[in-house]
């Protein structure tokens, strides 16, 4: 691979990918080139392999097979293929909440080592949502009946999940109304696994049906459970300063990179890098100090509450091992690459896999439990330190690359940080969009994809938008590679702003690009609207706001789950890629078109992020009108 320059927007990035090239190492980039033409009938979706009759695959063109060998046709292989990707997406992150869950029970009981209760007050809050008393009862008792009622969601067989009851009364009731409301989380995952087998759901849109309920129940049941217990077992984030990309990795120092996603193991990983026996064993080696960086959303999680360091987003994985500097890579689940081991063959760098649920080829494998977390947390750590004497000085290229960025929004800092001194309220925010100072908001989110020029959708998006006073809330890679681009700093209001938008960044002190975490904290954003409803003055439901969503660079399930929780929450979602649906006529009709029948948006599919951005515009502004609000005050 030779053109670097068109891979990625990134400085950083294309100085390694350069020094890859050199060196003849193969990454994601160079293998998404080998893949080269894709696969036309994987990318519309009608290839069918649920049976062994086939594969079948329908023709585009017509000319050849019509329908599958069970006679199923485009429109519902599509649909179940798609529902099939949600139902991953959608368990990825219910289990993620579930190890939550289960650490917040094991902590009650005093059966971890290294985790508390920091969240009292978010345990209180949920305590009383969630009907658990709290008079008179130790906070161990209290948090011991919040896990077991969180625990209770992913098994309830009926009723409805109980943080559905966040959302303005007029959603609850189209949930309810067209079989959308999620009954259990575990539930919806196993109906959309049984009726996608052969012969069962042949009707495309009894499918995405099924596929809305399965994500309400990944984003307001298992996503949100992950956030909010989080909240509660490692504290309440609050903005916070920190710096990002592989210039945050240190020649002088033992560097540790946490990747994956749960904060069970990375929050730990945080105590052991500062532990001073470990710290003296590192200086004992020449190291000055153990420097701890995140990749992925398990960075964005230690980002969030201790202002941990960022060393990239999910096509930077690679790229952090071919600095040479890494000493310990280790990793948990989700969008981890398993070339990993592979490439870590080739430095010194120690590669070390955690979980149970998730092996990889030429890692270490050192278990992780929530029972014995610190101590398993100190052995890695000190891995890595023993590691530091072996890296080989002539492989080491770290670029120079870093920028400053400010992390930690939540739906209950909005409260604070716009209600000024006296009284805690959403009143300014709405006022602003009321007042037409705000145009609107918009949440972009989700992954990097090697089919687009790394970072360069995300960013040119969000700045496309904030010029014109939308502001913008991200999570996961998007929101690293805003914080690279340098917009997550108060500065950039001033830089990339438009006026009505610079004015309320430059009155509370807040970037024009909010980070609101990880991609289980896109259920922040749920909350948040949610609360702008109830506020009042911008109608009575989500899809009533001038708010949009988008995922320009997406690539995972779990992205499918959150695209669709977000579309059947009330929210317009513009995607940088289609789902693989294009070769049923009728299914790409129903998402890009039907859908706001059914749940008062839907999605578009748009690769141009500055097309993407108009689209959007157009929608606020449509929403605007609806609402008979003032036109924009400083808009175009
Ligand atoms: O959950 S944004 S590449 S890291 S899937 Fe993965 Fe996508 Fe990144 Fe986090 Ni989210």
């Amino acid at each position: 691979m030779n053109n670097c320059e068109e891979k990625s927007i990134d400085c950083a990035s294309k100085e390694i990918l350069n020094i890859s090239t050199e060196k003849g190492f193969c990454t994601a980039f160079d293998r998404h080139e080998v893949m080269e033409p894709e696969c036309g009938f994987g990318q519309l979706g009608i290839c069918c392999k649920n049976c062994v009759m086939g594969p079948c695959r329908i023709d585009p063109f017509g000319e050849g097979a019509k329908e599958g060998i069970c006679g199923a046709t485009a429109d519902v292989i599509a649909a179940r293929n798609l529902i099939r990707m949600l139902a991953a997406g959608a368990a990825a992150h219910s289990d993620h909440g579930r190890d939550i869950a289960h650490t917040l029970l094991a902590t009650s009981e005093g059966k971890t080592k290294g985790y508390t209760v920091k969240g009292k007050e978010k345990l209180f809050t949920l305590a009383k949502e969630l009907n658990v008393k709290t008079e008179n009862r130790k906070i161990e008792e209290i948090a011991h009946d919040v896990a077991e009622k969180c625990f209770a969601e992913f098994g309830q067989q009926h009723g409805e999940l109980q943080f559905t009851h966040r959302a303005p009364k007029k959603r609850q009731e189209l949930w309810r109304k067209g079989r959308f409301m999620p009954r259990g989380i575990d539930r919806e995952i196993v109906e959309i696994m049984h009726r996608t087998h052969i012969g069962v759901d042949n009707d495309h849109e009894n499918l995405i049906q099924q596929g809305i309920r399965a994500s309400l129940g990944d984003g307001w049941g298992g996503s949100m459970i992950a956030t909010d217990l989080s909240d509660v077992i490692f504290g309440m984030p609050e903005p916070i300063r920190s710096i990002t990309n592989l210039g945050v990795l240190k020649e002088d120092e033992v560097n540790v990179i946490v990747h994956g996603h749960e904060p069970t193991l990375s929050d730990v990983i945080v105590a052991a890098s500062q532990d001073k026996e470990l710290l003296e064993l590192a200086k004992s080696y020449g190291a000055k100090g153990i420097n701890l960086a995140g990749i992925c959303c398990t960075a964005n999680e230690i980002l969030m509450r201790h202002g941990i360091s960022v060393a990239g987003n999910f096509l930077q994985q690679e790229l952090a091992v071919i600095t040479g500097a890494v000493d310990l890579m280790l990793v948990d689940v989700q969008c981890i690459m398993p070339a990993l081991g592979n490439l870590c063959q080739c430095f010194h760098t120690k590669f070390v896999s955690t979980s149970p649920k998730a092996k990889f080829p030429f890692a270490e494998h050192v278990e992780f439990s929530e029972e014995d977390a610190l101590p398993i947390a100190k052995k890695i750590v000190r891995m890595a330190v023993e590691n530091y004497k072996n890296r080989k000085k002539e492989l080491v290229k770290i670029p120079k690359d870093k920028m400053e960025l400010i992390a930690g929004f939540t739906a209950e800092y909005v409260y604070k940080m716009l209600g000024g001194k006296y009284r805690s309220t959403y009143r300014p925010l709405n006022d602003a969009i009321i007042s037409g100072r705000l145009r609107g908001a918009a949440g972009i989110v989700g992954c990097n994809n090697p089919k687009v020029k790394h970072d360069w959708a995300h960013v040119t998006l969000a700045k496309e938008l904030i010029k014109k006073d939308v502001l913008v809330v991200v999570t996961g890679c998007s929101a690293i590679a805003d914080a690279k681009a340098g917009l997550l700093v108060p500065e950039a209001a001033k830089k990339y702003a438009g006026r009505g938008l610079q004015e309320i960044c430059e009155a509370v002190g807040i970037p024009p690009v909010l980070h609101l975490g990880s991609c289980v904290d896109c259920s922040r954003i749920l909350t948040t609207l949610a609360n702008v409803v109830l506020e009042g003055g911008l109608g009575e439901d989500i899809s009533d706001l001038p708010v949009a969503g988008a995922a320009p660079e997406w690539m995972s399930e779990k992205a499918v789950s959150i695209g669709f929780y977000v579309a059947a929450s009330g929210v317009y979602t513009v995607l940088g890629f289609p789902f693989p649906v294009l070769g049923g006529k009728k299914i790409t009709q129903l998402l890009t078109k039907d859908l706001e029948k059914l749940v008062g948006a839907n999605f578009d599919f748009e690769p141009d992020p500055v097309k993407a951005a108009d689209l959007i515009i157009k929608h606020l502004d449509k929403k605007r009108e609806a609402l008979k609000l003032k036109p924009v005050m400083y808009g175009e």
